[in-house]
């Protein structure tokens, strides 16, 4: 069991979730309201009209989680740390029942042998913090640093693989320019801003946790690749790559916000907004970089003949395209195509040279409509091809030069899916949402004998 990033010479393998997809117990133990709660609530938002409240309740449950986990036999368990558990107000009074809770994670988690792997924010912000411009705001950028150091405090001793931003894409251009995630703003071109701040948010934690002696901070990106559908699409491609990958990539490795995305976001142009030194202390701070991936994107001119993507205005300043989507497809409507992965990892580790890791892949499938199996197990064939062909992928990558360090399963439970409630299960193990009965299924069983073939 290692503390650090899993050696090159094989692949790991980790499960991940994330807090408040999980843990319910919202009001419990202290902990302060999140801008997910405040959004999950206003009628419209969440397609079951569901919430986070209670979820897989795994704040109680953690220990039969942390034995799902190890009974898989993957090295790594990636969570994340809910924010307004541990500073309630965003800031300043520290809630020690928070810290507690993650302490006995981390705690269960290495007594199974399974190395910890923490991401700082994962979306749950503190709803004080929104009511003060959320990351709109350069001083929610300071605020997470002072969290980062408050977390690590407590549970750096035992945790060595840290990850600052998972999709910070989703938290800038679903919150605040789609409005279909908290906090469920439509501000257009000012969501460059909040992509900037988180930036400026993970440098400053990065920093800290350099200075406090980590070797391994990372961050969690979903970065897309783009395959236009026709040619007179590859201009417009231009313009949502660069909001969608190379808003991030130019910071990190050079330090800078490249020229063609200036023209789409001339926001980042502002010396108010970018001032000197932002981007230089983002250069170079990250140690890996995690890659979710999903699906490929087939822009085209948009189209009106075909579906409205939700996701229609999270480019803004960009010309609007349209996302063609080839079958087969998962349960939430997105494209099967495993080697849109191979392709991100080797263009991702050339472009920026660092250690890669797959934080994220898996698939919605609905498994309630599959027949129980005869070992009253859930047959989701589907999702284990789906893993299986993923796996392939990242070998492949690694056989091309790729730095790939490990491959983390999402997800280890069904939870809550954000907009779309508990009406999508990417779960490897099913919860009954009446009782978070929780019930492996076939493809949690296809990837523990995966894991144990690969050691
Ligand atoms: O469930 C989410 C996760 O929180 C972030 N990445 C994508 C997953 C599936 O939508």
């Amino acid at each position: 069991m290692s503390l650090h990033l899993p050696h090159r010479s094989a692949l790991a393998y980790g499960a991940a979730t994330a807090s408040y997809q999980i843990e319910g117990a919202s009001t419990e133990d202290g902990r302060g309201a999140s801008i997910w709660d405040t959004f999950a609530a206003r009628p419209g938002t969440v397609r079951d009209g569901s919430d986070g409240s209670v979820a897989c309740d795994s704040y109680h449950r953690y220990e039969e989680d942390a034995d799902l986990v190890a009974g898989l036999g993957v090295g790594w368990y990636r969570f994340s740390i809910a924010w307004p558990r541990v500073l309630p107000e965003g800031t300043g009074r520290v809630e020690a029942r928070g810290l507690d809770y993650y302490d006995r994670l981390v705690d269960a988690l290495l007594a199974r042998g399974v190395s910890p792997t923490a991401t700082l924010y994962h979306w749950d912000l503190p709803q004080a913090l929104e009511d003060r411009g959320g990351w709109l705001e350069r001083s929610t950028a300071e605020a997470f640093a002072e969290y980062a150091i408050v977390v690590h405090e407590r549970l750096g001793d035992r945790v060595g693989v840290w990850a600052t931003h998972n999709e910070p894409w989703c938290a800038a251009y679903l919150g605040y320019a789609a409005g279909i995630h908290a906090p469920g703003r439509r501000e257009g071109g000012a969501a460059h801003r909040a992509a900037h701040h988180l930036l400026l948010g993970h440098g400053l934690a990065a920093a800290h946790l350099h200075e406090a002696g980590v070797s391994d901070v990372g961050i969690a990106l979903n970065l897309a690749p783009f395959w236009p559908e026709s040619p007179d699409a590859v201009a417009a491609t231009d313009g949502i790559d660069a909001i969608r990958n190379r808003v991030w990539l130019g910071p990190l490795v050079d330090g800078a916000y490249d020229a063609g995305l200036l023209v789409v976001a001339p926001e980042l142009a502002d010396p108010a907004v970018v001032r000197d030194g932002d981007l230089e202390l983002v250069r170079g701070s990250a140690d890996w970089i995690g890659i979710n991936y999903y699906t490929p994107f087939r822009p085209t001119l948009a189209d009106p003949a075909l579906e409205t993507h939700p996701e229609v205005d999270a480019y803004p300043g960009a010309t609007p395209v349209s996302f063609v989507v080839r079958e087969p497809r998962t349960d939430i409507g997105w494209e099967v195509e495993a080697r849109g992965l191979e392709e991100l990892l080797v263009d991702t580790h050339r472009r920026t040279g660092l250690p890669l890791v797959v934080t994220e892949n898996g698939a919605a499938y609905a498994d309630d409509t599959l027949q129980e199996g005869a070992a009253g197990v859930i047959d989701d064939q589907d999702r284990i091809g789906y893993l299986r062909d993923h796996i392939a992928a990242t070998e492949r990558a690694r056989a091309a030069g790729a730095d790939v360090r490990a491959y983390i399963v999402w997800t280890l439970l069904d939870n809550f899916e954000w907009a779309e409630g508990f009406t999508k299960t990417f779960g490897v193990v099913h919860v009954d949402p009446k009782d978070q009965t929780r019930t492996p299924k076939a493809s949690y069983h296809w990837l523990a004998e995966h894991v144990a073939g690969a050691r």
